[in-house]
């Protein structure tokens, strides 16, 4: 299997740590679904990275549909847990990163566009709110545990580190380790992990 991603992309990076902890042989190459004659809006319509292209030729998308079809496949426990109330427990961390990751995505590109031509401050307000509100949720719900749900290592710890990883690449000045001592702590073991190392954002240079 091959997967389409870039070094940017917080979806992908949440693919390629699901790849490396299930040790899921495959290939990796870098496209940006929007660029001219990328190969992805093949395989997936929506023209997104990450697009993960089966051995039969099918594309698979989107990062949640992706992490769940590898999640069956490799080795190690399952990062989604089976039982109907425990999954969704976990599929909620994973809309939590997400959505934590999109507000960031949309801040970060906009603060790439020139002086005149960004939006107003009551929109990067909305954008931050949304993650203020969601580390809030996720400081909370993990409180002094060890991992996020269940006790043990899951799809939620792995949401929680891109997440919390994308913020420290994208939009650094929002310093989210101040007021939330717990989500520190489980960043540093996570990103002591050799799924986290390997896969990690370039250090962005400026803006
Ligand atoms: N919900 C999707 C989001 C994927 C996504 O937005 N990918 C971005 C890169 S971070 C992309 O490929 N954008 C190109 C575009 O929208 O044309 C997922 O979880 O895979």
């Amino acid at each position: 299997m091959k997967l389409y991603g870039s070094p940017g992309s917080p979806y992908a990076r949440k693919v390629r740590i699901v790849l490396a902890e299930k040790r899921i042989a495959h290939e990796y190459e870098i496209q940006r679904g929007s660029a001219p004659g990328s190969p992805v809006p093949q395989f997936n319509p929506l023209g997104k990275v990450p697009t993960l292209v089966l051995d039969d030729g099918r594309g698979l998308y989107d990062s949640p549909v992706i992490v769940e079809y590898l999640d069956g496949l490799g080795e190690g426990p399952r990062l989604i847990p089976e039982t109907p109330r425990e999954r969704i427990e976990v599929k909620q961390w994973e809309a939590l990163g997400d959505g934590i990751a999109e507000a960031a995505v949309h801040i970060n590109h906009e603060q790439r566009e020139p002086a005149g031509k960004q939006k107003d401050p009551a929109w990067f307000q909305r954008q931050r709110d949304k993650v203020d509100r969601g580390i809030a949720v996720m400081e909370k719900q993990l409180g002094k545990g060890e991992f996020c749900f269940g006790g043990r290592f899951t799809l939620a710890d792995i949401a929680a580190g891109y997440a919390l990883g994308y913020l420290d690449f994208a939009v650094p000045d929002i310093e989210w380790r101040k007021g939330h001592p717990a989500l520190a702590r489980l960043a540093e073991r996570l990103f002591a992990r050799p799924s986290f190392g390997t896969t990690a954002h370039a250090q962005r240079v400026g803006k």
